[in-house]
């Protein structure tokens, strides 16, 4: 019966220790940060068969303004492809808003600029513009999105970047894209 108790005591602390360590700026709100973590528990599980799929990719993003993923690989055998973007601080998206937009390399600039002027209710990205080959929403902290989109809008021949559209933020939140076997 001790070693059981003790066993209840040490996943209990194991479980608090994992809910620091995923929130580790929440000092200042412990009891709303245990109600974060469990709800992004359940998040976790609901988008993991996503996760498995080859034709498909998670991006954590942050309030440090960063990507999780530096790089995606497309596999050419991928007929669509879908990414799936998270936003795992707490400030809202008119401050720390992130999206995916995906462009040719050439093209990032122009997007990015054009995005600022279209403003926040356009996500940041200029109304039907034909250089955006996907995006996701604009979303704000604890929330959630995708885009999926077919593979063959992606030319093997040229170089392609995703990145966020948030004035100020694609120069730290970019990557490549490349196409693979
Ligand atoms: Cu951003």
């Amino acid at each position: 019966m001790k070693t059981y108790l003790g066993l209840i005591a040490a996943a209990a602390l194991t479980l608090s220790a994992c809910s620091g360590e995923n929130k580790p700026a929440e000092n200042t709100a412990a009891p709303s940060s245990t109600v974060a973590a469990s709800e992004s528990v359940t998040v976790v599980e609901a988008s993991a068969p996503v996760v498995a799929d080859e034709c498909s990719t998670l991006i954590n993003s942050n309030d440090a303004m960063q990507f999780d993923v530096k790089e995606i690989s497309i596999k050419s055998s991928c007929k669509q492809y879908t990414i799936t973007l998270k936003h795992t601080g707490t400030i809202a998206k008119q401050a720390m808003g992130h999206n995916v937009v995906i462009s040719k390399v050439s093209d990032k600039d122009a997007v990015v600029k054009d995005g600022i002027d279209a403003n926040i209710e356009a996500d940041y990205v200029k109304p039907n513009d034909e250089r955006v080959v996907a995006q996701t929403k604009l979303i704000g902290g604890g929330e959630e999105t995708s885009v999926t989109f077919d593979v063959a809008k992606l030319a093997k021949s040229e170089a392609y970047e995703y990145f966020c559209t948030f004035p100020g933020h694609a120069a730290l939140m970019s990557g490549k894209i490349t196409i693979v076997e």
